[in-house]
């Protein structure tokens, strides 16, 4: 009952996950983990077999954590439709299902996605923070500058703004006044840090765009890596293979650091290292084009886009099934 194919607002996001509670309440279970600066609810869905059995381990996915990346959020919630719509039919889903709680959350941002939903013009439609209320700083040319929004993917507290960060109010990747200054990340951590979920997860998946990227952590510096290093990359590697077996879609794997370039305080790099998660994959969807049109993505490859990555998280899921 969700138009994939079509990008839709928060509400119609919300309303497609409360429709899935009510009729499967067996195989999925709306968790409200916060509400934003603007009193959005922050919901997601928890989702596999005897879904209230605290026992199972669990796979977190997230997407538009950043406003402007739309296809992220639609990938989650394609997510969220398979493994419903796969139980008891798709032997390889319900395994998951019966063996996996997987905590998706598809939309982290939602007034920054619904601001950039709200015009055409670029400052919007390309606005990628939050949008937390006004903050005055001194410009270089003298005289205050106030500026709304902090980037959630810097707000983590993993090396908080020490590279690739600002901590000027009207750069578009400023990483707030404190690490979890912002009720989306303060969400994410509380809920990932209780006693329900601490030791409970193996995979972590927040999905982004664009590029065509696996990345693994660690992203706040260049050629450093965790511990598991050789597993993280093997790992990826069937996924981005699996992914390209649908229709040739190339995908490059590393760091955001050694990819991209260094940013510290993101989600990633804090699931590995604070939740101490075995398997964290960022992943940069399609496309793959150098240009900030990559954040507004054809809408004819937003099916496409969302089986590919779908097959690719499924040697992610795969590994965790395997490790336990
Ligand atoms: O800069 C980011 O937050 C990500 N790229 S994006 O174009 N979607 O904004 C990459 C983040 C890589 N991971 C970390 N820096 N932790
Ligand atoms: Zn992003």
């Amino acid at each position: 009952n969700y138009p994939f194919g079509e990008y839709t607002n928060y509400a119609t996001m919300l309303r497609f996950m409360r429709t899935i509670e009510f009729y499967y309440p067996h195989l999925a279970k709306i968790i409200r983990i916060g509400t934003t600066h603007e009193g959005r609810p922050i919901e997601g869905l928890k989702i596999g077999y005897h879904v209230s059995n605290s026992t199972k381990r669990a796979f977190w996915i997230d997407g538009n954590i950043h406003a402007r990346e739309w296809a992220s959020s639609h990938t989650a919630l394609f997510i969220i439709n398979q493994l419903i719509g796969g139980y008891g039919k798709d032997p390889t889903i319900t395994h998951y299902m019966n063996n996996l709680n997987f905590l998706i959350i598809p939309c982290l941002n939602s007034d920054g996605y619904e601001y950039s939903r709200s015009s055409f013009s670029p400052d919007i439609r390309l606005w990628r923070k939050n949008r937390s209320p006004e903050k005055c700083a001194n410009s270089v040319w003298g005289g205050l500058r106030c500026c709304q929004g902090v980037d959630l993917n810097r707000n983590f507290n993993f090396y908080w703004a020490q590279t690739g960060a600002s901590t000027n109010p009207c750069s578009s990747i400023f990483a707030g006044d404190k690490a979890f200054s912002e009720p989306e990340t303060k969400a994410v951590n509380d809920f990932l840090m209780s006693d329900e979920f601490r030791f409970k997860l193996d995979g972590f998946i927040t999905i982004h765009s664009y590029g065509q990227l696996f990345i693994h952590p660690y992203s706040h510096e260049v050629e450093y890596y965790p511990n598991d290093i050789r597993k993280l990359e093997n790992v990826a590697k069937k996924a981005v293979e699996k992914l390209r077996n649908v229709y040739g879609t190339q995908y490059r794997i590393g760091t955001g650091a050694d990819l991209l370039s260094p940013a510290s305080g993101g989600s990633d790099d804090w699931a590995k290292e604070s939740l101490d998660t075995k398997y964290v994959y960022l992943i940069e969807l399609r496309p793959q084009l150098e240009l900030s049109r990559g954040f507004i993505l054809n809408q004819e490859e937003l099916i496409p886009t969302v089986i590919e990555t779908f097959e690719g998280i499924k040697a992610v899921i795969e590994a965790v099934l395997e490790d336990n």
